[in-house]
């Protein structure tokens, strides 16, 4: 089974880097000057003003299109980006970023060539992975989720449901391996859970996340090492 976007990547990654999306017109995503078509609703705004202060808005490793899925449109995409640097972005790419998928901060042909790697067998990656990043320049995209990144050893963590259609009656959240415990949040609008006090720093806790539609994603937690 593809788990395309299974990494050992969180370790060392510096924190408040600018994102490579950030140079070429991507936008944060609660940018006020994004074109009508993109503009996230004011319900969106005000769940996403309304986040725990730990929690990213995570999206699809891979999927530059938006579209919830990682398949051969979004490898053409990266291809295009790839081959011409300097031209202006594809009008179809809605998160540059997720093209970064060996997560090095460029994208060039090392990105295009691990995707590719992911879509040889398969028309899809079968249960992409989520992933944010500091400043990160995607517009809201699929699936509108945002979420704790980095817990230590004890902490809380949530995951939280910025699209309005999303509750935990058609998402469901489970952990998949890892020093983890989760459960539904009370007010239904996210999932709540709970690390391990005796998680190792840097262990994993690799979270499924299933939502209506058929669709799945991992999101993956690592153990900080640093105390509180
Ligand atoms: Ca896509
Ligand atoms: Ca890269």
């Amino acid at each position: 089974m593809s788990r395309g976007g299974e990494r050992t990547h969180k370790k060392n990654l510096p924190r408040g880097l600018l994102l490579i999306a950030a140079a070429a017109g991507a936008m944060s995503i609660a940018a006020p000057s994004m074109c009508a078509a993109q503009q996230p609703t004011q319900q969106q705004l005000e769940l996403l003003r309304n986040l725990p202060d730990s929690a990213h808005v995570l999206y699809i490793l891979g999927d530059l299109n938006g579209d919830g899925v990682v398949d051969q449109k979004d490898l053409a995409l990266l291809r295009e980006i790839v081959a011409k640097p300097s031209a202006s972005l594809p009008a179809a790419v809605r998160c540059q970023a997720a093209g970064d998928v060996n997560l090095d901060r460029t994208l060039d042909a090392g990105d295009v060539a691990l995707l590719a790697g992911w879509l040889k067998d398969a028309p899809r990656v079968n249960i992409p992975a989520l992933y944010w990043q500091p400043g990160l320049g995607c517009k809201l995209s699929e699936p509108y989720l945002a979420a704790t990144i980095e817990p230590h050893a004890g902490d809380t963590f949530r995951i939280r449901f910025i699209d309005p259609h999303y509750s935990t009656s058609n998402v469901r959240v489970v952990v998949h391996s890892g020093p983890a415990t989760i459960r539904p949040a009370a007010d239904g609008k996210g999932y709540e859970g709970t690390i391990s006090s005796d998680a190792k720093p840097g262990a994993l806790a690799i979270l499924l996340i299933s939502i209506t539609g058929n669709r799945s994603y991992y999101y993956d937690l690592q153990v900080r090492a640093a105390p509180h």
